[in-house]
């Protein structure tokens, strides 16, 4: 079993009940359990900023499947909650599922890039991670805690439980 790192995101049709339906749709997936799931944030959206503000969680599970079968997984729950693929970048969509960690495992193909690219980058992500896991160390070798430490908060507001 590998422990995952699964960054949630939507910004359209009731955000908020998508990544409620997402995190019990990520109890489905075969070979694989859901551990603990991070509080729910608003932020609001990087890149074009005619889009609404997205909620934004992540989700700590173990899993036997590979990760190109974990991200199969992922694509068809996105389908699933009506994900439209637009050329736009970083538009506004109803579920995004984004493999962050997968174990300490490197991986750079055509589908995945684990860790995630931007993931150092962006508060949305490293405040509920490091909400689940706040020991974690990144395969290259970076302490979560420093990292969530140096990031900007403006606009990420913890929703109440
Ligand atoms: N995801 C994007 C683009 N912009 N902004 C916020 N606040 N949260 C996201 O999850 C997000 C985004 C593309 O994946
Ligand atoms: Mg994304
Ligand atoms: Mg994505």
């Amino acid at each position: 079993m590998t422990e995952v790192f699964v960054a949630l995101g939507a910004n359209l049709a009731q955000p908020q009940a998508q990544i409620l339906r997402a995190i019990a749709a990520l109890q489905s997936i075969p070979a694989t359990e859901l551990l603990a799931c991070s509080p729910l944030y608003s932020s609001s959206p990087m890149g074009p900023q005619d889009q609404p503000d997205y909620i934004n969680a992540v989700a700590r599970l173990q899993t036997s499947l590979a990760p190109h079968a974990l991200l199969d997984e992922l694509q068809r729950i996105e389908l699933e909650q009506g994900r439209e693929r637009k050329d736009e970048r970083w538009g506004p969509r109803t579920l995004d599922l984004d493999i962050l960690l997968y174990g300490q495992n490197i991986i750079d193909d055509e589908r995945l890039t684990i860790p995630h690219y931007g993931m150092k980058q962006r508060a949305f992500v490293l405040v509920p991670l490091f909400d689940l896991a706040p020991q974690l160390t990144l395969p290259d070798g970076s302490q979560l805690a420093e990292l969530t430490a140096a990031i900007d908060r403006t606009a990420l507001f913890r929703l109440p439980e």
